[in-house]
């Protein structure tokens, strides 16, 4: 049919009415979308600063003809274009005002210009940057060991720029203090993400290894601007056909994509492989023929990857096959692993995210209790991997009473980094402050100053070797996280997997600047909502120590009242056990004990309501109602609070950010707002079912000056979210 001139101008109306009302259309596909991240690269245009850069850089020197070398070239090429665009020359001789990048070996120039000592500090993966001469020129130097720590280098250089930093006088030494730094994708071979709130998984499995998205490279930009030289690309509930050769040549492309990018492709494995798809009678890693089909596989694997990074391992949890299937214990089923990938230089990272209705034991205390004993019983290149708190990626936990109990077994950290427990992707919650808590927490185990992350970074007992993990929060969206304020905890877990030691505060304006706005008045307001935001959720969720009060399987909003599930344990009435007396779980030598894990003086200072930070309270105490606490208050009006305050800050938040309007980019500027809309919401939600819930145990009324709870008790009870996302994808084994 013909698109006749009366067509058009019926077309032309319909538009123009939909144009003039003002819910549509705001916005054009060409509008800012996140797709960027941190790496933006926007026209630093006329100011004095962009003036002093281009002055300092008037040309770009980059000495390796690796792979690694034309990453940083085009890196450059497309940064430095972008900032300060038409000043750019790139130049194989040293000038004057050079970027000049480079290694000892890459450029002899560079090697004669640096003292012995210069380069030693920072090993394989660090760098420097220097204000310096080379060759008689002065340049700006990025130096280092390897071409993957000149790439870092570059992306350190970029950062200054892109904060507005000064580079007139420069003397920067930087090295990573854990060696894997990894993300741990929970996606299927279907490309469902587990716990995922992005959308689908990025990788397109149907259409590799021939058909290579583009975001594949952006991905891996974004993971090494920040310092991760690790990925597992499959959920740890992993399905046996990602070790079939069908799957591994796919893995081999994203390995061959991922490695000049200084990345390594791990993979989680299904501990019965040998069975179901090695055909072997059994998986027992006391069966010789199991040994031999992981060895086999270990040698196909590295056959096509040579880089390979190695397994990441859930076993005997939550249904998952294991050593245990046989009677056997982990450190038999680790060690087997680790043998065949030893001589290809391979790790295992085995979970000790174990926990079983039949031990009979406090949850908290098992994953303790299974491999204390078995410190000094694996091989060097075994890795026990731990989350950070005893329990599973809460709000907020202790940290897990592991780090500091193995000094003869590396402790991997594993963070979450997408909100499985924390609103899913509409909650804004900087999971900083989170990460930095938990690091910077003394462990006391070799007296003052063990702080976990000195466990974590291996320095505490001298481990060979040592690593972080996060579980990824991205997905095929186009802003990669659901939510452009959640990029920042991607950033974050890198960042701080790179350096323990940096502020949550720091990184925290330093990707406001990077990814919204040098304004100040933006950075200071961005920064101060992050640094409140995962407070205002510990508040409105599980203030005082509470744990695992979430919907039933997809962990949606709050379910506190649910008593009914299969095992103990997966019932939140188990983790708050509110009764007519108080509320918390009695974890001292009178009730559960776990406070015995943790080395003295922590174990004192928690074993007494008097003396533990109020913030862990109920996590270690059951504490009668009207206990007073530190406010004077009785402990039901104390809760209560906190309760409000979470759900007045959270609708705070949005004001707070309301105030943004016109000083960011418009389209990111809504999209947040219509989140944290939803995230005052919920927190309402939150609050509200709560605060009726416990009130039936406290029988005590709400506070003075605060207003009743809206809706009934039996409301929020009866609510249902058969399809909310993330949820565990049915199993095919
Ligand atoms: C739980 C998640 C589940 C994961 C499990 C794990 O609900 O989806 O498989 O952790 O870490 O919190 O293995």
């Amino acid at each position: 049919m013909m698109f006749t001139s009366y067509m058009r101008t019926a077309v032309a109306i319909v538009l123009l009415a939909l144009v003039a009302n003002n819910t549509i259309a705001q916005f054009h596909f060409n509008d800012e979308d996140g797709y960027r991240l941190w790496l933006k690269y926007d026209a630093l245009s006329d100011t004095p600063i962009a003036n002093t850069y281009a002055k300092k850089i008037t040309t770009v020197n980059v000495t390796m003809p690796s792979a690694t070398g034309t990453v940083i070239q085009q890196e450059l090429r497309y940064a430095l274009g972008a900032m300060l665009p038409g000043t750019l020359h790139f130049r194989d001789s040293i000038n004057d005002n050079q970027l000049l990048i480079g290694t000892p070996a890459s450029s002899s120039a560079i090697k004669k210009s640096l003292s012995k000592k210069d380069l030693k500090h920072v090993g394989d993966e660090g760098f420097i940057i220097r204000s310096q001469t080379v060759a008689g020129k002065n340049v700006t130097l990025i130096a280092a060991n390897s071409d993957i720590g000149a790439l870092y280098g570059t992306f350190h250089f970029l950062r200054l720029l892109q904060t507005h930093q000064s580079i007139a006088r420069l003397d920067i030494s930087e090295s990573p203090k854990v060696d894997v730094r990894m993300l741990n994708h929970w996606d299927n071979l279907s490309r469902y993400a587990e716990r995922g709130y992005a959308g689908q998984s990025i990788w397109n499995w149907h259409k590799l290894p021939d058909y290579l998205d583009q975001r594949y490279y952006d991905y891996a930009r974004a993971n090494a601007s920040i310092g991760l030289n690790g990925v597992s690309l499959n959920n740890v509930n992993a399905t046996p056909e990602i070790l079939t050769p069908q799957y591994l040549e796919k893995v081999a492309a994203l390995a061959d994509l991922f490695r000049p990018y200084g990345i390594k492709v791990y993979l989680s494995i299904n501990f019965s492989s040998p069975h179901i798809i090695g055909g072997l009678d059994n998986s027992d890693p006391a069966n010789p023929k199991v040994g031999q089909w992981w060895k086999n596989k270990a040698n196909e694997i590295y056959q096509r990857i040579p880089n390979f990074g190695g397994f990441l391992v859930k076993a005997n949890s939550e249904g998952e096959p294991g050593p245990g299937d046989y009677g056997r214990s982990h450190d038999m089923g680790a060690n087997m692993l680790a043998d065949a990938l030893a001589p290809h230089g391979g790790i295992v990272m085995w979970r000790a995210f174990v926990y079983a209705h039949e031990s009979g034991e406090e949850r908290s205390k098992q994953a303790y209790s299974e491999f204390k004993p078995l410190d000094g019983k694996f091989r060097d290149n075994v890795l026990i991997q731990v989350k950070n708190g005893p329990i599973d990626f809460q709000p907020r936990e202790p940290f897990s009473p592991l780090f500091g109990a193995t000094p003869k077994t590396p402790m991997m950290m594993e963070f979450q980094v997408t909100q499985e427990y924390l609103g899913f992707s509409t909650h804004l919650v900087y999971l900083g402050t989170l990460y930095e808590e938990v690091l910077k927490t003394d462990t006391w185990a070799k007296g003052q100053g063990s702080t976990v992350g000195r466990v974590v970074d291996g320095s505490l007992f001298n481990n060979s070797i040592s690593g972080m993990a996060g579980v990824s929060n991205i997905g095929a969206d186009r802003n990669w996280t659901g939510h452009i304020m959640l990029q920042s905890n991607w950033y974050v877990f890198g960042r701080m997997a790179w350096d323990h030691e940096l502020t949550a505060q720091a990184v925290a304006e330093e990707w406001a600047r990077m990814t919204l706005s040098n304004d100040w008045e933006v950075v200071n307001t961005v920064t101060q909502i992050m640094m409140n935001s995962r407070e205002i959720a510990v508040n409105y969720m599980t203030p005082l120590g509470l744990a695992h009060m979430m919907g039933t399987g997809h962990h949606y909003g709050p379910a506190p009242w649910v008593s009914e599930l299969g095992r103990p344990e997966w019932n939140p009435v188990y983790y708050h056990r509110a009764d007519k007396n108080g509320i918390g779980v009695n974890r001292t030598p009178t009730g559960e004990s776990a406070i015995e894990q943790y080395h003295e003086p922590v174990r004192k200072l928690y074993s007494s309501t008097e003396t533990i930070p109020e913030e862990f309270l109920l996590w270690f105490h059951h504490v009668p109602w009207d206990h007073t606490m530190r406010s004077g208050r009785p402990l039901w009006d104390e809760l209560v609070h906190h309760y409000y305050q979470g759900a007045e800050d959270a609708a705070k938040m949005k004001t707070t950010w309301d105030g943004l309007e016109g000083k960011i980019d418009p389209y990111q500027f809504k999209q947040v707002q219509m989140a944290l809309g939803i995230q005052a919401k919920e927190a309402d939600w939150w609050r509200n079912a709560c605060v009726l819930y416990f009130q039936t145990f406290s029988d005590m009324p709400i506070p003075e000056g605060l207003k009743a709870p809206k809706g009934t008790l039996e409301d929020y009870k009866a609510m249902r979210f058969p399809f909310a996302p993330g949820n565990t994808e049915p199993r095919r084994h």
